[in-house]
């Protein structure tokens, strides 16, 4: 760097905002680790003029030196009865967490802003060395974190985890921890302004303080070697202590397995072991191994299972075997209650509801949903679609676009890296190619393999029609393992009937997977087949499609939307929709449509497919 550029560098880090520290990513299993929760109620408050965060020079109260008690997240309280404060948490209202603020309170069934959370909580520490974090399932969008009056950072990403240490600030008593949560949707973030899905905002997910021992092991990986089936590979990283060798183990009780080994001196260390006897995961055995991580006096518990996943030409290959993606997708929603899908009941609801359909895979869409689901789909033998959130029209041309899509996606891959389930990892939905977007997307699929060479690459495309004859025409095509697509024939494109008209050319020797399909019925109203919204119109839909797709030689899966009705702000026809999306195959109200029972009988025929 000249003169110049260093000065101006520095000028330019002396100008970032002070306090603006982000998060810390993933730590690594946090349903094993010794922790309490702090989900329950907290109280709120509304501030659309986002009164407590910047003063009336519109100059954030937490990059001062001293903030002041207008700042919120002082919580503070008057001194005496001449005190001038004008908020009060303990006045305010509360909601539940985890939780979207939608659901919870009519008032803010469309709100879009901040709203800022409190919870008071007293803490003992088991052992007075321990170091202690905070962890966050997740917020959405932008998560401002204070405890007992100070800034621990941000978080941007309304669908993975990220956490902070608090070791220094906790105290046995009386600690109070103040999120400012903000949804409000923008253009260059990740997704974008325009979704297909309720902008449910709040901390969704669970949050907990974690306790450890001073060196801990923070993240580690262990998996099937993709070309191998018995070896399995992997990594483990110490936090705490990056300076020495230092020993942990690995064991797999029911493998008669214990190994050591010495990380190097970041407190890194990556490993391969061959094993034999490996009872391999799959839907019709989806078995999970207790895996126990030692290092010092603490162990962590997890439960792994063992498979390989890969294609050969046009095939999807399970353990080396042919396998057929019998799916769904789903959002995450109840949409019993219309509201967030935040627990493992709401992960039962759903996964039970696709197994019923026959499912044997699930496309999670279109955002990583919580870890129930992928932990569930694990012990049900169900394999995982998990997606980033490039949804439509994200700012592709926008640098930090990028760069919240990758660190998104890195999130989501570290979370989610231990689990049997996910097979696939999805970069996007439905983007217009473009050359940015193509850059965008290779980029992001780049590092996804580098952080993960186990499992599939995908993106759910679009087709070209070509006077009836449809193809896969994207170069972002070349990039993946599996070329999927969405195809809407019979209801944006035509009527159903077009179905029979439709050839396919999908030139690619890669297998393929129909990632969207479908259309609407408001259950309960009935008609011929050619009134739309009616059951009977859907249900045509279904078979229609069903014989459409059996054309296409590569076809290894596919996965119709949706599994049930779920809210949306874009579908707006009176006494039909209402605010919901009507394209599941089950209603709001738990009800089965006709189009259930359509594909519920094709997956049966194909059970063996
Ligand atoms: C799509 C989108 C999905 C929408 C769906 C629809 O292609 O990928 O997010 O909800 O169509 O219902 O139009």
């Amino acid at each position: 760097m000249n003169r110049k550029k260093e000065i101006l560098f520095f000028i330019g880090l002396l100008l970032l905002p002070k306090h603006n520290i982000d998060a810390q990513s993933v730590l690594q299993n946090i349903t094993h680790r010794n922790k309490i929760t702090l989900n329950g109620k907290w109280h709120y408050i509304v501030d659309r003029y986002e009164t407590g965060y910047y003063d009336y020079r519109y100059m954030p109260h937490d990059e001062r030196e001293n903030p002041g008690n207008d700042a919120f997240f002082m919580n503070a309280k008057p001194a005496d009865k001449s005190g001038r404060i004008e908020y009060d948490f303990d006045l305010s209202p509360t909601m539940y967490v985890p939780g979207d603020w939608n659901s919870q309170q009519e008032k803010l069934f469309y709100y879009e802003g901040t709203v800022w959370y409190k919870k008071s909580f007293d803490y003992t520490k088991k052992n007075p060395g321990n170091r202690v974090f905070i962890n966050f399932g997740a917020v959405n969008y932008r998560a401002d974190v204070y405890l007992n009056g100070k800034k621990l950072g941000i978080h941007e990403g309304g669908f993975t985890p990220f956490y902070f240490e608090i070791t220094s600030l906790i105290k046995p008593s009386d600690n109070f921890l103040i999120v400012k949560v903000d949804n409000t949707r923008k253009k260059d973030a990740v997704p974008t302004l325009n979704t297909d899905w309720w902008n449910y905002g709040g901390i969704t997910r669970d949050v907990d303080i974690v306790e450890t021992a001073p060196v801990f092991i923070s993240d580690y990986c262990i998996q099937l070697k993709e070309e191998n089936k018995n070896i399995i590979k992997g990594f483990a990283q110490l936090n705490g202590n990056e300076t020495d060798k230092q020993e942990i183990s690995v064991s797999i009780p029911d493998l008669k397995l214990n190994k050591n080994f010495i990380t190097d001196n970041k407190g890194y260390v990556s490993f391969e072991f061959s094993v034999k006897g490996i009872s391999y995961w799959s839907p019709e055995n989806p078995k999970l191994y207790d895996v126990i991580l030692k290092y010092g006096e603490t162990t962590l518990k997890d439960k792994i299972g063992f498979r390989t996943i890969t294609v050969n030409g046009t095939e999807i290959l399970l353990n080396n075997k042919p396998v057929f993606l019998r799916g769904v997708c789903i959002h995450e929603e109840n949409p019993y209650d219309g509201r967030r899908a935040n627990c493992r009941e709401d992960a039962y609801l759903l996964l039970n509801w696709a197994k019923e359909l026959g499912c044997n895979f699930v496309r999670l869409a279109h955002y990583p949903h919580n870890e129930y689901m992928v932990q569930l789909a694990d012990e049900m033998g169900i394999m995982v679609w998990e997606e980033n959130p490039v949804y439509w029209t994200v700012s592709f041309d926008n640098e930090l676009t990028y760069k919240s899509a990758e660190t998104q996606l890195k999130e989501l891959i570290s979370r989610d890296k231990n689990r049997a389930s996910v097979i696939i990892w999805s970069m996007a939905n439905e983007t217009p190619p473009t050359e940015a977007r193509l850059n965008f997307l290779t980029r992001l699929a780049n590092t996804a393999r580098q952080l993960d060479d186990t499992r599939l690459i995908s993106a759910a495309l679009e087709t070209d029609n070509q006077e009836g004859t449809l193809s896969v025409d994207d170069p972002f095509a070349n990039h993946v393992d599996i070329i999927s697509f969405n195809e809407y024939v019979g209801w944006y494109d035509g009527l159903p009937e077009k179905c029979k008209e439709i050839e396919w050319e999908i030139e690619q020797n890669k297998p393929v997977i129909i990632s969207e399909f479908g259309g609407g019925a408001l259950q309960g109203f009935h008609a011929d087949s050619l009134t739309r919204w009616s059951e009977e119109y859907q249900e045509d839909i279904y078979v229609k499609n069903l014989a459409m797709l059996e054309r296409i030689p590569q076809l290894r899966g596919m996965s119709p939307w949706i599994l049930a009705d779920f809210r949306s702000p874009r579908r707006l026809l009176p006494v039909i929709q209402d605010g919901w999306n009507r394209k599941g195959l089950i209603s709001e109200k738990g009800y089965k449509k006709k189009a259930y029972y359509i594909l519920q009988a094709y997956y049966e025929e194909n059970k063996l497919k």
